[in-house]
C-alpha cells in the first residue's frame, strides 16, 4: 500500500542509540511466560472496556480493516537485549480513539492478552505516535511465537510492555500493576533511564 503513512520512532533519531545497560544485536529471542497460545483470526477478538462511553468489541475482519501505518523503531528488553531498525506494520494506538469515546478520567490503560497477561501503562505513553497494535513483523505476519495475530508495540518503553497476542484494552482513572509489574518490574519502564524494577 503506498499511502501508508510511514512513522519514525524518535529514538531512532538519536546520536546514541542504546539505552544504558543494554546490548544491540541481531538476535530476537522469544520471551513470555507461559504456552504460546495458537489464536486462528476467525476467534481472534479486541474488547475496548473501562472508562468508555460504551464498551466495544472488534473482530479480526474489522480490526484489520483499520487504516494501518508502518512503524521503523529499536525495541529493549529489560533483560539486556535491544534491536535496532525493526519495521512493523499495523494500526495505531491513536486510531481506537476514533472507534471508542474515552472518558476524561482515563489516564491509564491496562492492556489484555493471552494467556492471561496483562500489562500497564500510562495514557501519554500508549498513545505515542509511534505505538501501534502490529499484525506484520518486517513485511510478513507476526509468527505464533511474537504475538500473532496482533501483538501491541510501544517502541519508547521496555519491551515487557508489548503485549502479545494481545484482546483488549481497559482504560484506567489510576495506575494498576499488571503482570510483570506485579512480580516487580517497573510501572512505567523507561529504557533511557533505567526503570527496570522497583
Ligand atoms: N502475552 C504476553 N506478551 C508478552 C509477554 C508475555 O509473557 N505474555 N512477555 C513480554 C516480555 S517480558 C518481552 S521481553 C516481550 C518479548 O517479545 P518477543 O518474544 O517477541 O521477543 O514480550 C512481552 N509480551
Ligand atoms: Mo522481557
Amino acid at each position: 500500500m503506498a499511502d501508508m503513512p510511514e512513522i519514525e520512532s524518535p529514538d531512532t533519531g538519536r546520536k546514541e542509540r542504546v539505552p544504558p545497560g543494554q546490548r544491540a544485536g541481531s538476535r530476537f529471542p522469544v520471551l513470555h511466560y507461559g504456552r504460546t497460545p495458537l489464536i486462528s483470526t476467525s476467534e481472534w477478538k479486541f474488547r475496548m472496556s473501562g472508562l468508555v462511553e460504551q464498551e466495544r468489541t472488534l473482530d479480526y475482519q474489522e480490526f484489520s480493516s483499520l487504516p494501518m501505518i508502518r512503524v521503523h523503531a529499536d525495541i529493549h528488553c529489560v533483560t539486556s537485549w535491544s534491536k535496532l531498525d525493526t519495521h512493523w506494520e499495523g494500526v495505531s494506538t491513536g486510531a481506537l480513539k476514533e472507534l471508542v469515546a474515552i472518558r476524561p478520567e482515563a489516564g491509564f490503560v491496562m492492556v489484555h492478552a493471552e494467556p492471561n497477561f496483562t500489562t500497564n501503562l500510562p495514557l501519554e505513553d500508549f498513545f505515542a505516535e509511534d505505538a501501534l497494535f502490529a499484525l506484520k513483523y518486517e513485511g510478513e505476519p507476526i509468527t505464533a511465537e511474537h504475538g500473532f495475530p496482533v501483538r501491541l508495540i510501544v517502541p519508547r518503553l521496555y519491551f515487557w510492555k508489548s503485549a502479545k497476542w494481545v484482546n483488549g484494552v481497559e482504560f484506567m482513572a489510576s495506575d494498576r500493576p499488571g503482570f510483570w509489574e506485579s512480580g516487580g518490574y517497573h510501572m512505567h519502564g523507561d529504557p533511557w533511564t533505567e526503570e527496570r524494577y522497583r
